[in-house]
């Protein structure tokens, strides 16, 4: 409920973000002690949302945490919904078990009934831990696996009745013109209940149904809109779909876009385009994974100001907020599960499999209205190259077409070798998405991206994948801020932003690549053992340093950005000031 627009007109929710106690259980106790009932005393108290490792002492802290709260009802029946554990929780009301919940970044909830009014006490286990066939992510990923309830927390009062899901689609008529809208909802009642079910589009009421609902309902209705106007690349048109049965309301935003491919171009609205995209982690020293708002939202700022008009939201699903200030500014964005770096034993284990699949799936729900996201990332750099990734990249992409026909699936391969590792499963995917470090972890020579365009068509031609898009979802240098060399060297800002300036050059004006997304916004921190090869423990590709400082190349990157991206946008006027003697700052250009 918490989102950058009004989503109810009668909702009664009250935001459990405030301190909660907490405790740590590194023996993992807790649960035998029956700690759901008998919470520890003298525990210190955490703020909900956060990572538990922006605690000094708690900075590398990896297992099993507890976190207790209460609130207070009137209602008998409510729902309590979590927007993002990390990475596993099990819950529990007044003591008894309400479920456990695997996978991090994703929101689930749970309906209570039949509470007595008063108060009540909310306990949460969470865990962690990870292992080297099926959690996500596998030990040692190239980020931070922070622990902890790291997004916002609510408990909604539901009155007579609720819509518990729904679901809004539509199809274009008449070219572009107009849509078929389709309603899909289920409602839930406490008692008998006869009600209109009405439907609203920006205000105005366009449906309107008597509904008999015992129990559980159910409604699929089809509304024609004429004259649509077309959300698109910084040009966010939204509509504001209120669906209303008696006292009670749900409001979604969503856009109308049509997003498909023909032959090797992606098409936005008919229109060919070029993905000016960056790699984002949703992740801040100071914050780990729940960064507030008025952060993500800079960042995304820092994104327009760059002339970017993608983000891959590498490697895992972002907050509600970022995807809403995504449709609000029209920047193009590509969402994925934190399926990182596979190997077979972790792609295909059975339990890896039934995590990828219900987390792809509860993203896929989670972030269906969003206009902004047209492409779904299955995973990242894993076993392509088998048989066995084959079959498990087929499932998530049949699981993915049969929840959402209107967007593009894709995974990013790092299999860039035309011989050994070859990649195989290119075929299932609607664009062909590659992860290539020439200039860093491959050398680089003059032509070298053209050269490897042409070394790859092969592989391409036997996926059967040669006439669809081609991206590259990841190519980058490290740079430490600070540091250049009269000799553009590794490590210097001066060689990440040569080396960027040679790269774009090259692949934005390919024929046959649909564009990119540099590796990587900011420096993010890695895992601790990565240290070796990752200075001061961060993945130092970032065009920016981890605390939003830009380095040489991100001037560089706006420039040739700023070429190809066709739209005048509104810059943030960067002013040059000196000081004067007036002690007043003048500004000088
Ligand atoms: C991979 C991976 C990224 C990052 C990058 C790098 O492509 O997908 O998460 O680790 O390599 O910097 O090496």
């Amino acid at each position: 409920m918490d989102r950058l627009f009004k989503r109810s007109n009668f909702a009664k929710v009250n935001y459990l973000n405030k301190m909660w106690d907490f405790v740590i259980d590194p023996d993992d106790i807790g649960i035998e002690k029956e700690w759901f009932n008998n919470f520890p005393e003298n525990t210190r108290k955490m703020i909900v949302p956060s990572c538990w490792n922006m605690e000094i002492d708690l900075f590398r802290y990896t297992g099993t945490a507890w976190y207790q709260t209460t609130f207070e009802t009137a209602s008998p029946n409510v729902y309590i919904n979590f927007e993002a554990v990390q990475n596993e929780a099990d819950v529990y009301l007044d003591g008894k078990h309400l479920g456990n919940h695997y996978g991090g970044f994703l929101q689930f909830g749970y309906e209570v009934n039949g509470l007595d009014s008063g108060v009540h006490t909310l306990t949460v286990r969470v865990n962690n831990t990870l292992n080297e066939t099926d959690t996500y992510p596998l030990p040692r990923v190239d980020w931070f696996n922070y622990g902890g309830i790291a997004r916002g927390v609510y408990v909604r009062e539901l009155g007579e009745s609720w819509i518990n899901d729904y679901k809004i689609s539509y199809e274009f008529e008449n070219g572009l013109k107009d849509v078929s809208l389709s309603v899909e909802a289920d409602i839930k009642t406490f008692n008998k209940k006869n009600e209109n079910f009405e439907i609203y589009v920006n205000d105005e009421k366009v449906y309107s149904t008597p509904l008999f609902v015992d129990g559980e309902g159910h409604i699929n209705a089809d509304i024609k809109l004429s004259d649509v106007k077309l959300w698109g690349i910084y040009k966010p048109e939204l509509y504001y779909i209120r669906l209303v049965y008696g006292n009670e309301d749900i409001i979604e935003r969503i856009g109308f876009r049509e997003i498909k491919t023909r032959g090797k171009d992606i098409l936005l609205n008919g229109e060919k385009i070029k993905i000016l995209g960056v790699n984002r982690h949703e992740e801040h020293p100071d914050w780990g994974f729940s960064m507030p708002f008025n952060l993500i939202k800079k960042d995304i700022d820092i994104l327009r100001n760059l002339n970017a008009n993608a983000i891959r939201t590498s490697h895992y699903p972002n907050s509600h907020k970022t995807a809403d200030y995504c449709d609000e500014i029209g920047m193009l964005f590509w969402s994925e599960i934190p399926a990182w770096n596979r190997k077979v034993e972790a792609m295909a284990n059975p339990l890896a499999v039934e995590r990828a699949l219900s987390m792809e799936k509860e993203m896929i729900i989670e972030h269906f209205h969003h206009p902004s996201i047209i492409f779904w990332g299955m995973h990242n750099e894993c076993a392509t190259d088998t048989p066995e990734g084959y079959e498990v990249t087929e499932k998530m992409v049949k699981l993915a077409k049969s929840l959402d026909s209107s967007r593009l699936i894709t995974y990013a391969s790092n299999k860039v070798k035309p011989d050994a590792n070859r990649e195989m499963c290119f075929a299932l995917a609607d664009v062909v998405s590659v992860n290539h470090y020439i200039g860093w972890y491959f050398p680089a020579e003059d032509g070298d991206w053209n050269e490897f365009m042409d070394s790859y068509k092969e592989v391409l031609e036997d996926c059967d994948s040669y006439d669809k898009p081609f991206l590259l979802t990841e190519f980058g240098f490290a740079a430490l801020p600070g540091v250049n060399a009269f000799e553009s060297s590794r490590w210097t800002e001066d060689y990440q932003a040569d080396a960027l300036e040679f790269t774009l050059n090259q692949i934005l004006n390919h024929e046959h690549i649909s564009g990119g997304y540099i590796w990587q916004m900011c420096d993010a921190r890695s895992d601790p053992d990565f240290e070796i090869s990752r200075p001061r423990g961060c993945n130092n590709k970032g065009i920016l340093d981890q605390y939003r400082h830009p380095k040489r190349a991100y001037r560089t990157v706006q420039k040739i950005y700023g070429e190809h991206i066709g739209i005048d946008l509104p810059h943030y006027e960067t002013h040059i000031y000196r000081y004067t003697k007036n002690s007043k700052m003048e500004k000088k250009f």
